[in-house]
């Protein structure tokens, strides 16, 4: 067994998918852990003029955007279902090409951003037990297929290549919860931040898989794992929980956005 990685905190930081929903948040509040970073995007990167502006099909600016950085945080490629040529380029091909580009560099370590979507057909427990990290993947469209297929890639290169791996199943991430679903899926930008800070930094053993998620009173998938890594959320989407179901109600239980892990992707 290999012997966990006690590098020190990365310092430069390649983050791709910079101009994105998350990106952009990370940008902000990555700094202040004492990261410097930067930034990849296929878009230019406002207020970032040295950003690597180049989509994940260019091998060459991967090649050079990940010299010298000490951890790549993948953020980019589609966020949601598409057509699967589309998904096939950005989120299956773009990202063997940027983990191969990080692995010729040298880089030690990716965090990867997968999605709850690669065990989005998992049901809801009956006996109100959490879904572990370990729940056989089930997919619930080509965007969670790409997802499995990153955290396949990411176990690949960390039992191959030796590279730590971190695979983040992020869930509702965004300023508050906007859905019932959400009160149990909401990630903060301030623990999403914290959940990046310590997959960056954690002594990891080969590939390691979490589920990002803040510490909802709601919250169903096990953070048991990303707890571990020495992740400590500090919001609860339950201040929203009255707000919100007053004004939409609670979810029947036959209800995918109940029922299933990846809500309304199932359907
Ligand atoms: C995701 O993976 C998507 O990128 C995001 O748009 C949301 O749909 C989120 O999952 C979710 O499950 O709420």
């Amino acid at each position: 067994m290999k012997t966990p990685n006690m590098a020190a905190q990365p310092r430069l930081v390649l983050l791709t998918g910079a101009a994105g929903r998350i990106g952009t948040r990370l940008r902000e509040l990555l700094p202040a852990y004492g990261y410097r970073l930067r930034c990849f995007d296929r878009v230019p990167v406002p207020g970032e003029a040295a950003a690597v502006v180049a989509d994940l099909s260019d091998t060459a600016a991967l090649t050079a955007a990940t010299q010298g950085v000490d951890a790549v945080v993948h953020m980019a490629g589609i966020a949601g279902e598409a057509p699967f040529a589309d998904i096939a380029a950005a989120n299956i091909d773009g990202t063997y090409r940027l983990f191969d580009a990080a692995r010729t560099a040298g880089v030690r370590r990716i965090v990867y951003a997968s999605s709850n979507h690669a065990v989005g057909f998992t049901e809801r427990p009956a006996d109100g037990a959490v879904v572990p990290v370990d729940t056989p993947q089930r997919p619930d469209t080509y965007y969670g297929l790409s997802k499995c297929f990153g955290e396949n890639l990411a176990s690949l290169y960390a039992d191959r290549h030796g590279l730590d791996t971190v695979s983040l199943r992020i869930g509702s991430f965004g300023d508050e919860p906007r859905s019932i679903r959400a009160l149990g899926t909401w990630l903060s930008p301030g623990d999403c931040a914290r959940l990046v800070h310590a997959a960056l930094t954690a002594p990891v053993t080969g590939h390691a898989v979490v589920y990002g998620v803040s510490a909802n009173t709601r919250g169903w998938w096990d953070l048991s794992t990303a707890r571990a890594l020495g992740y400590q959320p500090q919001d609860d989407a339950e201040v929203y929980a009255q707000e919100l179901i007053a004004k939409l109600g609670e979810l029947p239980a036959d209800d995918p956005e109940y029922r299933y892990l990846g809500g309304r992707f199932t359907h």
